[in-house]
């Protein structure tokens, strides 16, 4: 064998490389799969290898039949903030509704006031926490959102938080500024005024210490007029921001078509979609990223249009929306199994929507989100027989291993098995497409 030595060699290995187009899954048998340099220099079939694997690589790994996907990619979380909301929960089970308990003070502000009164490190240790359970079940790539603080230097806090875990964890962490998230009490009855803070004050402050990869809004009755979002979007755009939206959760307010106006990497919920919605969104090239968590938990009865967004082709993501009020859930496979079970999708769709599409969603589809020589060699190893395994059995968790970036093993929700010195981190989290 000429050339260089790969660092890790994967033998005795079926593939699902989410790669469309091909065999469900984008499966091989018998695979292989070679890592150098934390990047994928080999997927495909073991036949394919043109050595044996002691001549091509320094350590070869026997999968021993066991299959590998894309390391898994969670979209949407709020997975950073203060308190807890079970109290709300009781009261949604003896009848209140989401918006009542809203609008009595309750819900997003009461973590505001939650995350307001936390320090950095009570927020880290918290959110690190959720983080492992993520981590066990073979994410390696996590978008969370600010969104709890709505007042400057509170949303920036959660900001810094949320990129410290991507230094204290072997994960590749997203930011989005949610500051247009609800109002805080001390703009009552000036909305208004509070998206100027948000778009005079919030954007820029976060962009200029490069704290931010995107801006998203809650575009709602309880949240903010399209008017407002756009104005939101403007701001964004003046910062050369990709923009996502929470679209038409509770109604339809058009939040999709303003969101595919903007070129939005995606549109989020999405419930109460309308056809035109779904149709400018398939124009855009706007990922539908749906929130089976959040539907369960509010005990909603009006599902996404998947029929419509299989039939337009519009990619469809799955995430935790791991949050403290309509979503405290920190298991995406178990949004799998929730997916197909309450939204009707297909296995290899809610395994799409937590690889290929989810790393779409994010704007990460040319480093991420499938197995394919050049990407980053983010993986999971599964102890499965069949890919259907990962959505159909509940509460289980058949993560074998989790590789990030091709040096970092977990096996065990905060047990980092590391085969290198260097914390992973920083660098990663902000350089877009590498
Ligand atoms: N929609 C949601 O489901 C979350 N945010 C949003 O805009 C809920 C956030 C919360 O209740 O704390
Ligand atoms: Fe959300």
């Amino acid at each position: 064998m000429s050339g260089e030595m790969w660092d890790t060699l994967w033998v005795d290995i079926n593939l699902a490389t989410m790669v469309d187009g091909g065999a469900p899954y984008g499966a091989v048998g018998d695979g292989a799969v070679g890592i150098s340099s934390g990047r994928l220099v080999y997927v495909g079939p073991r036949m394919g290898l043109t050595g044996s694997p002691k001549s091509l690589a320094r350590e070869v790994r026997d999968g021993q039949g066991r299959w590998i996907t894309p390391g898994l990619i969670d979209c949407h979380t709020h997975l950073v903030y203060g308190g807890n909301r079970a109290h709300e929960f009781e009261q949604r089970l003896a009848g209140a509704s989401y918006e009542e308990i809203a609008k009595a003070g309750g819900g997003i502000v009461s973590t505001v006031r939650a995350t307001r009164g936390a320090t950095e490190d009570e927020l880290l240790t918290s959110a690190l926490g959720r983080l492992d359970r993520l981590l066990s079940e073979g994410v390696t790539t996590i978008e969370v959102k600010s969104g709890y603080g709505l007042e400057l230097a509170a949303e920036l806090k959660m900001l810094r938080v949320a990129r410290q875990l991507g230094e204290r964890r072997p994960v590749s962490v997203r930011t989005t500024l949610l500051g247009a998230h609800a109002l805080p009490p001390e703009y009552a009855g000036r909305s208004d005024e509070y998206i100027d803070l948000v778009c005079r004050e919030m954007i820029p402050a976060a962009a200029d210490a490069e704290l931010i990869d995107a801006v998203d809004a809650f575009c709602e009755t309880i949240g903010f007029s399209p008017e407002q979002t756009a104005r939101v979007f403007d701001a964004a755009a003046a910062h050369g921001l990709p923009v996502k939206l929470h679209a038409e959760q509770l109604s339809d307010q058009g939040g999709a078509q303003l969101a595919a106006r903007y070129g939005a990497l995606s549109a989020d919920h999405l419930e109460y979609v309308s056809t035109e919605g779904v149709e400018a969104m398939q124009r855009a090239g706007t990922v539908a990223v749906l929130l089976p968590g959040a539907f369960y938990v509010l005990q909603e009865t009006r599902k996404p249009p998947i029929e419509a967004f299989r039939n337009l082709g519009v990619p469809m993501a799955v995430s935790t929306d791991c949050n403290p009020g309509s979503s405290p859930v920190t298991s995406l496979l178990l949004m799998l199994n929730m997916a197909c079970v309450l939204f009707g999708l297909t296995i290899e769709e809610a395994l799409a929507g937590v690889t290929r599409n989810a790393a779409q969603a994010l704007g990460l589809s040319q480093s991420r989100g499938t197995l394919e020589v050049g990407k980053i060699a983010d993986l999971a190893i599964w102890d499965i027989e069949s890919p259907a395994d990962l959505a159909y059995a509940v509460g289980a968790n058949p993560l074998y291993e989790a590789v990030y970036a091709g040096k970092f093993k977990i096996r065990e929700a905060g047990k980092l098995e590391s085969q290198d010195a260097r914390t992973p981190g920083r660098q990663d989290a902000r350089t877009p497409e590498r």
